[in-house]
Formats: C-alpha cells, sequence, structure tokens
C-alpha cells in the first residue's frame, strides 16, 4: 500500500535512509559557511528534506570526514581552491568527489535550486555518485500570478480559500506560507503576485501604510526561498485622492513615486507591479485619451529608482462588444492595440501576453504577438487554475497544451527550431512565464491532488521549456507517488495524465471552436452561452456551418501571423485541424483527413472523450489496493464527477449539432433529439 501525503506534495517520505546508504556517509553532515540569507536557507532546506524525506539525521564530524558542501561558485572556488565552472545566473554545479558532494550555485539563488534538484535526483533514485550534474534555468522570469481578493475569495479559485487574505485583512498562516514557498522553489519559481489583477475595493490600498508591514511579513518568509513579491496595483488609484489619473500629469506621477518610495521601505526587494489596465472595466490610460506605453511609462518612472519593474498586461479588447457586428474579432486585441508601440516601453516595462488570443480556451492558437515585438521586453501567460479546463474537478494535465505551445514555431526564426516558442525563451527574446495559481487553503492545496501535477509541471516547464510533457508527468508521478514497497502505481498515474488532456479536449467545445461553456462561472457545456453577449466570444453556428472565417477574407486575423504561419492558417487543408474552426467557416459535410465529415468528428470526438473519461475512472479503481485510502477517494471522487460533466458534454455538443443539421451519427449511437 503506498502512502501518501496530499499536503506534502512533491516531498513524500521515500524510504529509509537504506535506499541511500552508498552515499548516506556525505548526506548526515551538511556544511555551508557561506553567509546570505537565501544561501543559509539552501543548507537548512537540505538537512530538513534528507531528514524528512529520507529519515537522514546530520552528525557531527571532523572537517576532511565526508560531507556535502554547499556555496556559491566564487566563494567555493576562493576558499577551497576548486575550480568549479560558473554557470548561468540562478544555475548550479553538483560535484562528487572522494570525500565531498558539492552544490555550488552561481549565485546564492543557484545553490538552493542545486539543492532541490539534488534531492530530486535522490527521490527519483537518478543521483549517480561521480557524474557532475549542471543546470540553469532558461529565463529569469518565473513567475506565479495569485487571483486573491482581499476577501479571502479567489478569483478562478477551485482551492479553497486564499492563501494570504481573510475578511478583508492579510491574514495568513506563516507556516503554511513556507511550505508554499519550498513548493514553488522547488520547481525554480522566483516571483510571485500575491492579490488578483483585479484590484478592487479596498485592495486598493494593499499599496499603503495599512497593508504594508503586513505585505512585507509575507516577502520576508518567501525571500529566503529565492522569490521576490510583485503586487496588482489599479492604475486609476490616484484618482479618488487627486482628482485624475492621467499619465501624463505631474501630480500623478508624484503621487506614484511617493507609493514608491514607501513601498520600498518596507519590502526593498519588492520585483514590482503587475498591471491590468483598460481591460474588463479596470481603469486604464485609454480614459485619459493616452497609449498604453504613456500608461506603463509613469509606473515605470516610479519603480526605476527602486530597480522595480512594470509588468503589463496585454489582455486588452472591447468587452461591451455588440454580437451583431461582425467587423470586430476579439482575437485581433493585442496584436492591433500593442504591435504599433512597439519600441516604446520603457527598460523596465516588460508585457506579460496570454498564450492564445482569446483568453485560456481549451485550445487556442498561440497568440501572433509572440516573435513579432522586436523592441519591446515580453513574457507569455499561462493559467494553471482550470478556468476553462476542468476547473480541478476534471482531470486536465496542462504541461500536454503547455507543450504544444513551447514548441510552436512563431515563424520569426530562420528555421523551425529557432522560431519556436521554447527557442524564443531560450535565447531571451521572451522573458519567461507568468501563470496564474491553482493554489489555496485546500488541505491537498489544489483541491483535485492530480492537479498539483499542473502546478510542478508550470515550474519545471519555466526552467525549462524544452521539457516533454512526458518527461514532466513521469518525475511528478514518483515523486508524489513513491514506489515504497515495490508496488509501483507511478507509471499508471503517469499514463492517466498524459491522457487526460487529448481527452478533456475531444469532448470540450470542438476544432478550437472557443467558448461552449456556462456563463460567469465556466463550468460545463452551453453551446450559446456566449452567443449574443458582449465579450467578444462568437462561433456564428446556424444549419449549414460553423465558426468565424479569420482568413483576409474574413476578419484578417490570420494576417497577423509571421507569412508562413499567415498561409498555414489561412487554408483549411494546411491549418491544424484542431484548431480548423478557430481560423474557418466551415460546412458540417467537410471533408477532414480521415475522410470523415466534420459533423461525424464532432460526434466522434465527444463519444470517444466520454469513453475515455470511463476508462480512466476504471484504471483509477483498480489502483484500490495499492494505494492509500484518502487520496484514493478524494481523487475517485472527482473522477466520478468528470464523468458526469463529461456525459453532460457529449449530449449538449451532439444533441445541438443533431438539431441544426437534422443528420444523425453514422455509427448509429444514441443522441438525444
Ligand atoms: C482576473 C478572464 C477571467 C477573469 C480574469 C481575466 C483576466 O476573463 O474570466 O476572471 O480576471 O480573464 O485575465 O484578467
Amino acid at each position: 500500500m503506498i502512502k501518501v501525503t496530499e499536503y506534502d506534495c512533491w516531498f513524500q517520505k521515500y524510504g529509509s535512509a537504506e535506499d541511500t546508504k552508498d552515499i548516506a556517509a556525505f548526506l548526515e553532515h551538511v556544511i555551508c559557511e557561506e553567509k546570505g540569507i537565501i544561501i543559509e536557507n539552501a543548507a537548512k532546506e537540505l538537512r530538513f528534506t534528507l531528514s524528512f524525506c529520507f529519515g537522514i539525521v546530520q552528525k557531527s564530524r571532523n572537517a576532511g570526514e565526508k560531507q556535502i558542501l554547499l556555496g556559491t561558485i566564487g566563494y567555493l572556488n576562493a576558499s577551497y581552491g576548486f575550480s568549479l565552472p560558473k554557470p548561468k545566473k540562478e544555475g548550479f554545479v553538483i560535484r562528487s568527489t572522494d570525500s565531498k558532494i558539492i552544490i555550488g550555485g552561481a549565485d546564492e539563488p543557484g545553490v538552493l535550486y542545486g539543492v532541490y534538484t539534488f534531492v530530486r535526483l535522490l527521490a527519483l533514485k537518478r543521483f549517480v555518485f561521480g557524474a557532475d550534474v549542471a543546470d540553469a534555468p532558461v529565463s529569469q522570469v518565473r513567475m506565479i500570478n495569485h487571483w486573491d481578493n482581499l476577501d479571502g475569495s479567489v478569483e478562478r479559485g477551485y482551492a479553497g480559500r486564499s492563501l494570504f487574505f481573510n475578511d478583508n485583512r492579510i491574514e495568513f498562516d506563516s507556516n503554511r506560507i513556507r511550505d508554499y514557498a519550498r513548493l514553488l522553489s522547488s520547481v525554480g519559481i522566483n516571483r510571485i503576485s500575491i492579490n488578483n489583477v483585479n484590484v478592487r475595493g479596498m485592495a486598493k490600498e494593499l499599496i499603503t501604510e495599512k497593508f504594508l508591514p503586513k505585505i512585507a511579513e509575507l516577502a520576508d518568509i518567501f525571500r529566503p526561498f529565492g522569490i521576490r513579491l510583485m503586487l496588482s496595483v489599479n492604475f486609476g488609484a490616484p484618482q479618488p485622492e487627486i482628482g485624475t489619473a492621467d499619465p501624463l500629469d505631474e501630480r500623478v506621477l508624484a503621487w506614484w513615486k511617493d507609493r514608491a518610495d514607501s513601498i520600498y521601505r518596507y519590502i526593498p526587494d519588492l520585483a514590482g507591479f503587475l498591471v491590468k489596465a483598460d481591460s474588463e472595466y479596470e481603469t486604464g490610460p485609454f480614459r485619459y485619451g493616452r497609449n498604453h506605453a504613456e500608461g506603463a511609462h509613469i509606473l515605470a518612472k516610479a519603480l526605476a529608482p527602486h530597480n522595480g519593474e512594470v509588468i503589463w498586461r496585454c489582455f486588452v479588447y472591447n468587452c461591451v462588444q455588440d454580437w451583431r457586428d461582425t467587423t470586430i474579432d476579439r482575437a485581433r486585441a493585442a496584436f492591433d492595440n500593442f504591435k504599433p508601440l512597439d519600441g516604446q516601453f520603457d527598460d523596465n516595462v516588460i508585457l506579460q501576453i496570454k498564450h492564445g488570443p482569446y483568453d485560456f480556451q481549451v485550445r487556442e492558437p498561440v497568440s501572433p504577438l509572440f516573435g513579432a515585438l522586436e523592441k519591446t521586453r515580453y513574457v507569455m501567460e499561462l493559467q494553471i487554475t482550470q478556468e476553462y479546463t476542468g476547473q480541478q474537478i476534471d482531470l486536465c494535465f496542462l504541461p500536454w497544451m503547455w507543450g504544444d505551445v513551447m514548441r510552436f514555431d512563431t515563424g520569426y526564426g530562420t528555421n523551425a527550431d529557432n522560431g519556436a516558442i521554447r527557442s524564443l525563451l531560450a535565447c531571451g527574446r521572451i522573458e519567461g512565464l507568468a501563470a496564474v495559481g491553482n493554489t489555496g487553503l485546500a488541505a491537498n492545496w489544489t483541491g483535485h491532488t492530480l492537479a498539483q501535477a499542473n502546478l510542478f509541471g508550470y515550474g519545471r516547464l519555466a526552467w525549462n521549456p524544452a521539457l516533454s510533457p512526458g518527461e514532466i508527468a513521469d518525475e511528478w508521478s514518483r515523486l508524489t507517488f513513491p514506489d515504497n514497497g515495490g508496488q509501483s502505481i507511478a507509471g499508471n498515474i503517469t499514463k492517466i495524465l498524459l491522457n487526460s488532456y487529448p481527452t478533456y479536449q475531444k469532448y470540450n467545445a470542438p476544432f478550437g471552436v472557443c467558448f461552449m461553456v456556462e456563463c460567469g462561472h465556466h463550468y460545463g457545456p452551453n453551446v450559446e452561452g456566449y452567443e449574443f453577449s458582449k465579450w467578444g466570444t462568437y462561433h456564428r453556428a446556424d444549419n449549414k456551418a460553423i465558426g468565424i472565417d479569420r482568413t483576409p477574407a474574413g476578419t484578417g486575423y490570420t494576417e497577423q501571423y509571421a507569412p508562413k504561419n499567415a498561409a498555414i492558417f489561412a487554408n483549411p487543408e494546411t491549418c491544424p485541424e484542431e484548431l480548423l474552426l478557430f481560423f474557418h467557416r466551415t460546412p458540417y459535410d467537410y471533408v477532414m483527413k480521415n475522410g470523415k465529415t466534420l459533423l461525424q468528428n464532432i460526434y466522434d470526438t465527444h463519444f470517444e472523450g466520454y469513453d475515455e473519461v470511463r476508462i480512466m475512472l476504471d484504471t483509477w479503481r483498480g489502483l484500490q489496493e495499492l494505494l492509500d485510502g484518502a487520496v484514493f477517494e478524494s481523487v475517485k471522487e472527482r473522477m466520478e464527477r468528470q464523468l458526469e460533466n463529461a456525459r453532460q458534454w457529449r449530449d449538449v455538443i451532439n444533441t445541438y449539432f443533431l438539431r441544426r443539421t437534422g443528420i444523425g451519427d453514422e455509427k448509429g449511437r444514441k443522441i438525444y433529439r
């Protein structure tokens, strides 16, 4: 029976020190003589995890006896006469000699990441004594965005209430925050914004003396883990006090400077501000007739003396569209708003662009802004919380879809690989990733225990976007469900994870059409839920065809891509079929590559999606004898709800199209009328 403590996530008990006996003598003696907040914590973390995960007790030893030695490479080389190579920023080297296992970091965070990597390798039984391990993160920005409100609710949160706020106060359990910081840091996260990008009501006061002392306490907990705080701010914040927030008004600049000065007195290493402006009713520079470069500039100026950065979101679109108006295409909005401003942003402004042009749908193309911005710093925004992907009731292993995003060739390289998103990350044109977090006060952090894999996977991908979904799923499953008694179930769980995204996609909105969800809360199907709304999210299905023509003959959205992709997407024959309805208004009798009509493919995928959830549930039930009861039950209960959700999607979608077309399933399966 495998015993798993859900709270401990990917730090479980991996058996006794017996399992590590060939190097046990080293593990019993962790030495770190260098001073520093992060490095001292790295030593503490190593001692803690060795004890917690492997039962190793530290023993006092004489110098020269076997030990693990930690330090920055500069310090180690100078103090011990080593000649360790210096890795990239935040990177590390692990080297073993007869008397030492040395974990050397390029800098203090590098030592910490070296420690967590070492522990992970031990847990995975992949540490090879004598073989050097060297690694460094591909990008410098590896951020989590919390959408937590001051009242303790979490926008699009499916894992209980906020870790940071309650009842219009900052309220947290320090031990729990420390455990959270460990989880994040162990997968390389180095920034966290703690409050919702919709900064409303009292949350506007977070940047005042009323709240700053408490925010400073949070920063103090995250700091030793190499994680810097960010705060979401409301662009209109100066308005009530000085009657304007116009970014070209000197009084507004003075107001922001004053705020920034006082914030940095409390949190000297704040990474900066995250801003949602002119978006979904949040105020922004448009209100004052200014553009977004002018808007970002005023905050950038206020933060610059403190080395702070402005992360400015590109999720700017018309959210009061008239559905009758077919000339507006929401998908175009980010590019139309931001590409013309390329090169006009301050050096300490980073744009944050959602990975797709819409809004974290189950399948959308990669936003055409990636690669197209040449003179502006930017990061990609992903969503770990499963707003449209099953809300941590349905299992949906997101690194599968993110892997597709990472491999997408933007067409801005000289060959497919150096134009790929992961290559733009590797060369620094995209400066990193941000993602909306999926954690809360739920006992297992994420509601669905298997949704922990999405948090883990995000961190691993932000560290190295070339990792495959298979590698990530395998690592996570083996770390979380360790083989304690020779009864490995990790392999089964890896398979379940890897099937879960394709399955979810099958029973959801078909072929990239997007937005067929229930309005407001976004769980479950409602085919025309957003059809006559103001949000710009239409599929315009009639009795003959469905989808938006985004080719030059239609909204022209395809033209926002590099020429190579513009041509691929504009032609239904070359357009990836999973995005067919995103780019093309397609008749139901259109014959797809498998020789079947679009309609029949919609039916097939929806029947298959449901059947696959049933198989997944059966597979899970088959693990009952091997798995700890609590984890088994909690996941089973979610999978049963998922089965019902998949049934609802299957039947609502199939019935809708049967009613539209009058054409039934060619295989004669039951579709309700
Ligand atoms: C925080 C979508 C979500 C909103 C979210 C918004 C955003 O519209 O439904 O809840 O608001 O994205 O990313 O700002």
